[in-house]
């Protein structure tokens, strides 16, 4: 059994798509271990992005990831990792398949940082990692 963490980033909950997503992660019989919804810290953001320090869109990136609330989930299941990533469809919207999760609901906006509504661990190693960052140890929440 693995889990993954899912973050619903704040363009998904800007667009009102929170259920939207969450019913695609259900319906594929992955299980909701824990959802959070909260503003993420800057350094929360910064510990959890930081394979793409120095990159050019690594401050767009983190201004995007605070402009408003983000939903943060524990999502458990045998290969969900690899899993869900298929359903969150390729990073770039445009090209993400249609029936993906980026596919249907995302497009290019023109901005510095693409905009596409979902992140999702993208190996086991990433997974421990990032579930500790955003729900510590104890699998509770770790920002109020
Ligand atoms: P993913 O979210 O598919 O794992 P990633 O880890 O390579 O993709 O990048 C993290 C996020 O940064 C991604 O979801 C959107 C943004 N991003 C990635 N590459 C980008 C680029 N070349 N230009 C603008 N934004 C980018
Ligand atoms: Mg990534």
């Amino acid at each position: 059994m693995e889990t993954t963490l899912v973050l619903l980033k704040p363009d998904a909950v800007r667009r009102n798509l929170i259920g939207q997503i969450i019913a695609r992660i259900e319906a594929k019989g992955y299980v909701i271990e824990a959802i959070d919804m909260r503003s993420a810290e800057r350094l929360t953001l910064e510990a959890h992005y930081e394979e793409h320090l120095g990159k050019p869109f690594y401050e767009p990136l983190i201004e995007f990831m605070s402009s408003g609330p983000v939903v943060a989930l524990q999502v458990s299941g045998h290969r969900v990792i690899e899993g869900f990533r298929t359903l969150a469809g390729q990073t770039d919207p445009t090209v993400a398949a249609p029936g993906t999760i980026r596919g249907d609901f995302g497009r290019d906006w023109g901005r510095a940082v693409v905009e596409n509504l979902v992140h999702g661990s993208d190996s086991s190693l990433s997974a421990e990692r990032e579930l500790y960052i955003w729900f510590g140890e104890s699998g509770e929440p770790r920002e109020a």
